[in-house]
């Protein structure tokens, strides 16, 4: 059995891109591996955060896991903080990092950009993703593609560590990305990224969303002046990242749909797609109803990172002894 590892900050609810990209590969692949699905709440605290609002916002996530239908009897559910090895093996990993490759991180240059001076956290937060993954001795991270290098750098981390503390220090792990929806893109600018944090709320489709706001967002959504409804990227970037999220929600393919719509306008397509949006959210919207006050999802954290801590601790155990730290 494989071991996979992933994780979703705590920063805002889940939307379609996060759904799309990472988590539906979560459920996918709790069958067949052994997988640990972390919130990273020690990442979120890289950029300010309201306290009682972050509180909130790790059951929120923790609720949204279990609610799109990952299921904590075969897959460990848990909140990084809860797990000290995080933190110290950040640390160690951070005396084996280099500044020149963290300061290259795209999303370190685009996250500082124009500020003369940022959390340090912000640099030194892909070590702490590298730390999470290698904890676990993980063998494949399932992410959207805006990780991709993060990824890379934990393999190389990996790599140079296993180099010169032993080979068998750290496993080194894959990254596992969707042919589509790796990269849903804004709602109202699909030259950026659909985020969690963008300041317009009608870039993104929360799966929290409510009917209205759903309509709203994607009835809004920008197309182009073609009024043709075909996939392609470079010329028509609106309508194909609209086509993708059809698709995936569907799972109609995209020349199916390009052909159902052929002939018809950009308003027909885009009253069908709310149609579909809202359908594939509901049951998750009301299983997280469901579960988000309840105490099983409390004890489902506890026991997680119960179970979490006992393997980091392996782990903590053999890297302190190849990097002889402690007696
Ligand atoms: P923020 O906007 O606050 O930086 P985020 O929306 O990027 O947050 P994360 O918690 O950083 O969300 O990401 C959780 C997972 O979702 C990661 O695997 C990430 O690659 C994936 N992801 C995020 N945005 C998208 C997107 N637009 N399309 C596909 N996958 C995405
Ligand atoms: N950096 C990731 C979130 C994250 C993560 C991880 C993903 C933190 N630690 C470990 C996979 C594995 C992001 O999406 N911004």
């Amino acid at each position: 059995m494989k071991r996979v590892f992933s994780g979703v900050q705590p920063t805002g609810n889940i939307h379609l891109g996060n759904y799309l990209g990472a988590l539906r590969q979560f459920v996918e692949l709790q069958e067949d591996n052994e997988c640990i699905y972390c919130i990273v709440d020690e990442h979120a605290i890289t950029v300010p955060q309201d306290p009682k609002e972050l509180k909130q916002h790790i059951l929120d996530v923790a609720a949204l896991y279990l609610a799109i239908g990952i299921n904590p009897e075969k897959a460990i559910v848990f909140v990084q903080s809860q797990v000290s090895g995080h933190a110290e093996l950040g640390w160690i990993l951070n005396c084996c990092a280099n500044t020149g490759e963290l300061f290259r991180m795209t999303q370190f240059k685009a996250k500082s950009q124009g500020k003369e001076s940022v959390g340090a956290g912000l640099l030194t937060y892909p070590v702490l993703m590298a730390a999470d993954i290698l904890l676990y001795d993980s063998d494949i991270v399932p992410v959207g593609n805006d990780q991709k290098q993060h990824i890379e750098l934990t393999r190389d981390l990996a790599i140079r560590v296993n180099h010169k503390y032993g080979k068998d220090t750290f496993v080194v792990p894959e990254g596992r990305f969707m042919k589509a929806g790796a990269r849903i893109m804004a709602l109202d600018d699909p030259t950026s990224k659909m985020s969690k944090s963008a300041e317009n709320i009608h870039s993104r489709i929360s799966l929290l969303d409510d009917e209205k706001k759903i309509k709203k967002s994607i009835m809004k959504a920008t197309t182009d002046s073609e009024g043709t409804i075909r996939f392609d990227i470079e010329n028509k970037p609106g309508v194909s990242n609209l086509l993708t999220i059809y698709s995936v929600l569907s799972g109609i393919s995209v020349e199916d749909l390009e052909k159902q719509y052929e002939g018809k306008g950009y308003g027909d397509f885009k009253k069908d797609l709310v149609e579909v949006t809202i359908g594939a959210l509901a049951p998750i919207k009301e299983k997280y109803n469901e579960i988000r006050n309840s105490q099983y999802l409390i004890d489902t954290l506890n026991d997680g990172a119960e179970r979490a801590d006992e393997i980091a601790q392996n782990t903590m155990k053999r890297v302190r002894d190849h990097f002889g730290l402690g007696l």
